[in-house]
């Protein structure tokens, strides 16, 4: 799963992939050359997984993995350049980074700050993007289908006018309903306003609170889209610090939290996933699927030959294990399921695979 983070220039789209991968890139107000784009694959902090370690001290703890890339600051209007978009199609998730800090010595890319303002323009373009992929894709198939009918081109040609006609009122991909097959016949388009979107709004250090209450910047009930706040200068200050310096500095700023903890709360929800873990002979080990998925689905994602050979899943929730201390215990108490392939993972599952 990777998240990519883009915006307008300057808008502390690096000091946040810092914040999220505790990368320490420099930050400067004016640029030097484009350095960007940056990547890190990261573990998901998980504190769930850190308790169940703690049962098996000698077993090594593998984390699942997310990654991030913090792209170059694009200029108005240019998100639909085939060389930005390359880098948004791959994404998983979108991460817009929003300037609503004041900093003479930072330039912004208008005269002004008006975070709700730079929020639209940015979805008018992803919107945009879109609109110009989804009509170049029309005149050609139009052109095809006049040549020789098909029955398939015809399906793709129906969903495309029925995307078209909503971008055109500048509704997002994301909120429409679509139907599994459909949504099969465009995946390979990779629609900007198809993907979960989260505004990250960079906050003035003397405006802290606004941490706790983004909505007040911008209001959005946009489907599989959030606003979330932090501010880059004060977090990458606070992240210097360790142990009880960072939790007395974070009390003092009110804050109640990091913004990876918040980030991928959020982003873990709109991508609608979930996290089971498994304990191996060796290593404890956190996976991150889809939610609904069954539980050959899950085999699946260990390895194809457990999915082939499934026999049936041993589950038992986390926090249940934890408190009983041990497989052998659990099972004792009769406290682990026996389930099937059809079995529909839940999130804080721990599961082991029987198979042949
Ligand atoms: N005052 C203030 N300055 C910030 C904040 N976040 C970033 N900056 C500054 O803005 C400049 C650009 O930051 P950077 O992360 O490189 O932005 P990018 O161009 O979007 O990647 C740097 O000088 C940062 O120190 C903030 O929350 N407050
Ligand atoms: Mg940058």
């Amino acid at each position: 799963m990777n998240f990519t983070l883009f915006g307008y220039p300057k808008t502390g789209k690096t000091t946040l992939f810092n914040l999220l991968t505790g990368a320490k890139i420099q930050v400067k107000s004016y640029d030097q050359g484009k350095k960007e784009p940056h990547a890190r694959t990261c573990p998901v902090p998980d504190q769930r997984m850190d308790e169940l370690s703690k049962l098996y001290p000698e077993k090594d703890k593998i984390p699942a993995q997310i990654d991030y890339i913090d792209l170059a600051g694009v200029s108005y209007g240019e998100i639909k350049n085939e060389s930005y978009l390359d880098y948004l199609r791959k994404a998983d998730g979108l991460t817009h980074v929003v300037r609503n800090f004041q900093n003479i010595q930072v330039p912004h890319h208008k005269d002004q700050i008006n975070t709700p303002e730079d929020i639209q323009s940015i979805e008018q373009e992803i919107i945009l993007a879109d609109l110009i992929s989804v009509e170049s894709r029309l005149d050609k198939l139009d052109k095809e289908l006049q040549k020789a009918r098909s029955s398939e081109g015809e399906k793709e040609k129906e969903i495309l006018e029925k995307i078209k006609s909503s971008l055109e009122q500048a509704v997002p991909i994301r909120s429409l309903t679509l139907k599994p097959a459909e949504e099969k016949l465009i995946r390979n388009f990779a629609f900007l306003s198809q993907k979960p979107l989260i505004h990250m709004v960079n906050v003035d250090e003397t405006e802290i609170s606004l941490i706790e209450t983004p909505e007040k910047i911008f209001a959005s009930d946009e489907k599989k889209t959030s606003i979330l706040a932090f501010c880059g200068k004060i977090e990458s200050e606070i992240l210097e610090l360790e142990g009880e310096d960072r939790k007395e500095f974070m009390e003092e700023y009110g804050l109640k939290e990091l913004s990876i903890s918040r980030f991928l709360r959020a982003s873990y929800q709109l991508m609608d996933v979930i996290t089971f873990f498994t304990i191996g002979k060796e290593e404890v080990k956190s996976w991150t699927i889809q939610r609904n998925s069954t539980a050959l689905q899950a085999a699946g994602k260990i390895h194809s030959d457990i999915e082939k050979g499934f026999i049936r899943a041993e589950v038992i929730p986390w926090d249940v294990l934890l408190e009983l201390g041990s497989f052998q215990e659990a099972r004792k108490c009769g406290s682990i399921r026996l389930e099937g392939k059809d079995y529909l993972v839940q999130d804080g599952d721990v599961v082991y695979f029987r198979f042949s």
